[in-house]
């Protein structure tokens, strides 16, 4: 199951809309089969290994990292095809939670295969964390990145803050807006910093995450990078405006208003609808702060750079203040890595 795990790995940055996931088939020690699934509309990662096992698949046991599929979605059922080439066990280490309860568990198990399920459950359920997290909770799994000073800074006051962080934090940023479906920012950052928010990877073939822009009151101004139509882009604002040819290059949607902006349960909805298994978030404070402080925030990805900005520099987060210590929001840090000069926490608030 962990070289399964490791096949699905290679689909991280082309599956979208799908989960990653990987297949191998082997008698005993002797492995005579291995697959992955690599992009939506392609076979699934069970019809590779079947491929690859041929004859030998009979009489085999299959370990799957996902539930094999019962039903027929773009290609026909794998479950099927297991039957149909006589594999005797089948080990799966997470439900697909997608699909009817059991649907693909139930056919082979009707077919005489024995399954059995959970090996390695909670490795399988975190490499498709947003997959699992848009099925089950009709919104994606939000991971916003951060990057700040020692001093806890992101900007200085006139909101510059292109270069905290060195060229190895800003290529590992690469990497996670490569492996998500969406990117999200504010206006405010559109117009502050213009990023590009493209993945620029040259040697790392992924599915162009769409660019997500909040802007209420659409104050993104023309000739704006977000607007330039190099990648598929949506635009979000309130019920009050009305785009103009600013954005004829790229896709606009009205969401409703909170007295705080933009609705972000609706705009995580809209999101989820249209298949955004993981959202990276590179925003400014407030947005930042309104997603935490919302609870919608589900990793921070925080890189910390070894300078100080000063005290009128930006902050992290907006984020209420606090008259009791007991009320802290207190975070479990899942990895900390050094990236040149940087470090890298993961943080997930604790629940
Ligand atoms: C599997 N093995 O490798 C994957 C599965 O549109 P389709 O036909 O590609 O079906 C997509 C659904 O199939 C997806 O939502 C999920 O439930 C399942 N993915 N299942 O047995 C695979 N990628
Ligand atoms: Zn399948």
């Amino acid at each position: 199951m962990a070289r399964a795990l490791r096949l699905a790995e290679r689909g991280l940055y082309t599956t979208q809309p799908n989960p990653r996931v990987g297949c191998v088939i082997a008698h005993g020690e002797e492995v005579v089969g291995e697959g992955w699934h690599e992009r939506a509309g392609e076979p699934h990662a069970e019809v590779y290994a079947l491929r690859d096992a041929g004859e030998r698949a009979r009489g085999a046991t299959a370990y799957v990292t996902l539930e094999p599929c019962g039903l027929h979605g773009r290609t026909p059922p794998c479950a099927d095809a297991l039957i149909a080439a006589g594999v005797a066990r089948v080990v799966m280490a997470s439900e697909d939670t997608s699909q009817a309860v059991g649907a693909g568990l139930q056919r082979l198990r009707d077919a005489g295969i024995v399954v059995e399920a959970g090996l390695m459950r909670d490795a399988a359920r975190e490499l498709n964390i947003g997959f699992f997290h848009r099925i089950e909770r009709g919104r994606p799994f939000v991971r916003v990145k951060l990057a700040m000073s020692l001093d806890g800074r992101t900007a200085l006051a006139d909101g510059t803050s292109k270069w905290i962080t060195g060229e190895a934090a800003r290529h590992d940023v690469q990497r996670w807006r490569a492996r998500s479906s969406a990117i999200l920012t504010g206006s405010g950052t559109a117009l502050a910093d213009d990023p590009r928010l493209t993945v620029r990877l040259d040697d790392v073939p992924h599915v162009p995450p769409l660019r997500v822009v909040l802007d209420r009151a659409l104050r993104t101004p023309r000739g704006a990078n977000l607007l330039d139509g190099s990648a598929p882009t949506l635009v979000l604002h309130g019920p009050l405006a009305t785009p103009d040819q600013r954005f004829d290059a790229v896709e606009c949607a009205e969401v409703p208003e909170t007295d705080t902006g933009l609705d972000l349960d609706v705009v995580l909805g809209m999101l989820a609808g249209r298949g955004v298994n993981e959202l990276h978030v590179e925003a400014g404070p407030t947005l930042c702060g309104a997603l935490f402080a919302a609870g919608l925030a589900d990793e921070l990805l925080l890189y910390v750079a070894p300078v100080l900005l000063g005290d009128r520099a930006r902050p992290l987060m907006a984020l209420p203040p606090l008259d009791d210590m007991a009320r802290r929001w207190q975070l479990a840090v899942l990895d900390r890595r050094v990236l040149g000069e940087d470090l890298r926490l993961r943080l997930r608030p604790k629940s």
